[in-house]
């Protein structure tokens, strides 16, 4: 619902752009105390706006359909497992808390309450990967543990006074951890 308001918002106000452009491109059309050179220094300008805004265009419809958001669906209901993470004052709950390297989950990352930021750290506290937790809306994060140890989870944006304590560890397995072969 507040994604559909943000677009409609976006819409109405880029339309209030495009139409301050038009109107200040009709009213620089009356003006006529240039000479013949700069008449023509505008038909060149009126090329390259033109040029550029083709190009500008292409460029959008070109790099839209990579956004990440396209594939979420894909992913969530591609390989691996699907894991549901909810978010919420001050904690993080896991549908599934068994994780196994080479294994891929799909993190699919809520909230009960405010926004948060799910983030995965590694052991080294590095950051491996991270989405928003949104209320009302769900971002897929889809990833391959490449090798075991203890993870945490951290809140990558600040949801009040107890933002600091929404740690949680989860374990990551080494892969075929039954064989025992060594
Ligand atoms: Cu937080």
């Amino acid at each position: 619902m507040y994604q559909s308001i943000a677009w409609y918002a976006t819409l109405f106000l880029v339309f209030l752009l495009a139409l301050a452009f038009a109107i200040v491109y009709g009213e620089s059309r009356k003006l006529k105390e240039y000479g013949p050179i700069q008449e023509q220094g505008y038909k060149i300008r009126k090329f390259w706006f033109i040029g550029l805004v083709a190009a500008m265009g292409f460029a959008t419809a070109m790099s839209l359909t990579r956004l990440p958001y396209h594939n979420q669906h894909a992913n969530a209901q591609g390989n691996g497992k699907v894991v549901d993470v909810t978010g919420l004052q001050y904690a993080w709950q896991l549908s599934d808390e068994n994780f196994t390297v080479g294994e891929q989950v799909n993190f699919r990352v809520t909230s009960q309450d405010v926004t948060h930021g799910f983030g995965i750290y590694d052991e080294n506290l590095q950051l491996i990967a991270q989405t928003q937790a949104m209320p009302e809306y769900t971002n897929t994060l889809t990833i391959t543990f490449d090798k075991p140890g203890t993870y945490k989870i951290l809140c990558l944006e600040y949801c009040s006074v107890g933002h600091h304590v929404m740690i949680k560890e989860i374990v990551v397995q080494p892969e075929g951890e039954m064989n025992h072969d060594k």
